[in-house]
């Protein structure tokens, strides 16, 4: 019983739960647990009553039902709500987009019961007219359906990277394993990924195979033999594992590091040059004799070419710059020193102000901002303002105690649909450090839409525009917005774009990331923690920055204390 499927039992729960029009309180509790759940580095199967409660979100309630679920296979609630809700209105409800009351709408007027008959229903414009819903409905649920059938085909990085890596930490305790590495998309941290592909050397193969296909992760077995072996795992995703020669090694992991065009342009290359190159290595044209591919540095050394980071292997201008000298050196989660996009207790999150602010002193960091929710966000315990200013006095009473280690007072204030903030300037301007963002209205126009987020970007008060394009990986699409047009405004005001490293946002992503750069607009990289573990998601945010060839100086919350204190300054 793994962590991911608690979490999506009390998120299946939860989303019964809505469509009989429960508690809005009770069903974020559900899922709020699925969430720090999901974010745990323990296995929930493993722990009693007692320390699950000690999980934050977790009550004695949803403790018993874990222990039930890991005990029984199954929760008798959930049970109970499948059988009350039909199986049609449910499969209708996986489609992002979609909430419960169209869900219910759709089952009862037109008795859609599958996603084939509802994209069927959609092309023909049978749902327009339906109570609240107009064309533009029908559209966003094509987009939906799309979205799900393409998350059906790719997993986000964010679940498929903790199960590679989980495997490969297996794989390793293997005496037989010598060398072991994840290649492919996961390698080069793309945002969403087909399979893992995983690279091993060994002198007893079939040792290593053997114990692979025996993993208990694994469902089924779809190939086995002596240098590849393919298994689907339960999470559904499929692992390739190839054996390969020690002394290719590196022309191994270069080929299957991929990707597929970058490997194209870098053959060419070589051919040039009288060399070939595949994943044996790279050998003469006129006698065949191999002059590398133990090394994957050995292998562009040989084409000429100094080692290229997996993360840029994109053909996106990468050869060439590599060709010219001016690869960019690229940011890393060393380089980062403070957080500024998190939250406590006094919002949503799960810890106090001093907890978090251990955890991140843990984490090596010289500073947090902390941002909780503004008052209109009601459902995440947003803060009235006398609550934000109270909060301040906790947060100045800490600073007066820790050493070398600074809390900036900051807020999350959200973009309203009517493209006010939630908090006026005479609020905002007694904090360190504003967060904006949008959490509703995200069907508005784009025109509405973009000009929510240029009123944030003009606030003199605000610093950065937190997850700005609103995207949740498989779940919603990013909000129709004028792109160029925040940016340029970012770029006027010199305000901060955000790379919120939560795994299923990764919101800026790496395209509008590197643009931003080009662009001169200040970077920063959060991890929107709601619990201490979470901290850790920052390395998403990192790779993120380095698929956007973003370097240290690109990103403010590499600064030091004091430059960072004077640079946001200048922001107002
Ligand atoms: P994915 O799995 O769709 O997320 O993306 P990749 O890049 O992991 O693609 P995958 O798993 O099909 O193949 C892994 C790498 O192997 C790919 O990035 C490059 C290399 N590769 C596979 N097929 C070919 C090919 O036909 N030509 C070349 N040059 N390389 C290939
Ligand atoms: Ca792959
Ligand atoms: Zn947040």
């Amino acid at each position: 019983m793994s962590n991911q499927e608690v979490a999506r039992a009390f998120n299946e729960i939860a989303d019964m739960l809505e469509l009989k029009g429960e508690n809005p309180f009770r069903i974020r509790a559900y899922r709020r647990a699925a969430q720090n759940i999901e974010a745990l580095s323990v296995e929930v199967s493993e722990l009693d009553e007692e320390s699950l409660q000690k999980i934050p979100g977790i009550g004695k309630d949803l403790a018993q039902k874990i222990r039930e679920f890991v005990e029984r296979k199954t929760i008798k609630q959930l049970e109970e709500l499948r059988k009350e809700i039909p199986s049609g209105l449910l499969q209708i409800l996986l489609v992002p987009g979609i909430g419960p009351k169209t869900a219910k709408t759709v089952y009862d007027r037109l008795g859609i019961s599958t996603i084939e008959e509802l994209e069927r229903a959609c092309k023909e414009g049978r749902l327009s007219g339906l109570p609240g819903i107009k064309k533009k409905t029908e559209d966003n649920i094509l987009k939906g359906i799309a979205m799900l059938k393409m998350g059906r085909e790719r997993m986000p990085l964010g679940r498929a990277r903790p199960l590679a890596e989980e495997i490969v930490s297996e794989l390793k305790k293997l005496k037989e394993v010598g060398r072991i590495e994840i290649a492919g998309s996961l390698r080069r941290w793309k945002e969403t990924v087909k399979d893992i592909d995983i690279l091993v050397t060994s002198r007893e193969p079939m040792k290593v195979m053997n114990a692979f296909v025996r993993l208990p992760q694994v469902q089924d077995v779809l190939l086995k033999g002596p240098t590849k072996s393919s298994v689907m795992l339960r999470e559904g995703i499929q692992v390739d594992l190839r054996v390969v020669e020690e002394e290719s090694f590196g022309a191994a992991l270069q080929y299957f590091t991929g990707s597929k065009a970058h490997n194209i342009k870098i053959r060419e290359r070589a051919m040039k040059l009288g060399l070939k190159i595949n994943e044996y290595g790279v050998f003469r044209e006129e006698d065949n004799k191999k002059v590398a591919g133990k090394t994957e540095e050995e292998v562009y050394e040989a084409i000429g070419l100094p080692f290229i980071e997996p993360e840029l292997r994109e053909d996106l201008g990468e050869v060439e710059a590599a060709e010219e000298g001016r690869l960019p050196e690229l940011i890393e989660t060393s380089d980062i020193r403070g957080d500024l996009h998190v939250h406590s207790r006094w919002s949503d999150g799960a810890h106090s102000i001093e907890e978090v602010a251990e955890a991140a002193i843990e984490m090596g960091y010289e500073y947090i901002a902390i941002t909780d929710h503004s008052k209109g966000l009601g459902i995440a315990g947003g803060l009235q303002a006398e609550d934000i200013l109270e909060e301040k006095k906790e947060v100045d009473a800490l600073n007066r105690k820790l050493r070398k280690f600074r809390i900036l007072m900051g807020v999350e204030v959200d973009i309203r649909s009517s493209g006010e903030l939630d908090f006026d300037e005479e609020i905002l301007k007694k904090l360190d450090f504003v967060v904006a963002s949008i959490h509703s209205g995200f069907r508005q126009s784009s025109k509405q839409l973009t000009r929510r987020l240029l009123s944030a970007i003009r606030c003199p008060y605000v610093n950065v525009i937190a997850h700005p394009t609103g995207r949740i990986l498989g779940e919603r699409q990013e909000y129709e917005l004028d792109m160029e047009q925040v940016l340029k405004a970012a770029k006027r005001y010199q305000k901060a774009l955000e790379i919120n490293a939560y795994p299923l946002r990764l919101d800026l992503k790496d395209s509008y990331a590197r643009r931003a750069k080009e662009m001169g607009i200040p970077i920063v990289i959060s991890t929107d923690t709601h619990m201490t573990e979470q901290f850790r998601f920052i390395r998403y945010g990192v790779e993120v920055a380095r698929r956007a060839w973003l370097e240290k100086s690109d990103v403010l919350n590499t600064l030091p204390l004091k430059e960072f204190l004077r640079r946001i300054k200048r922001q107002r």
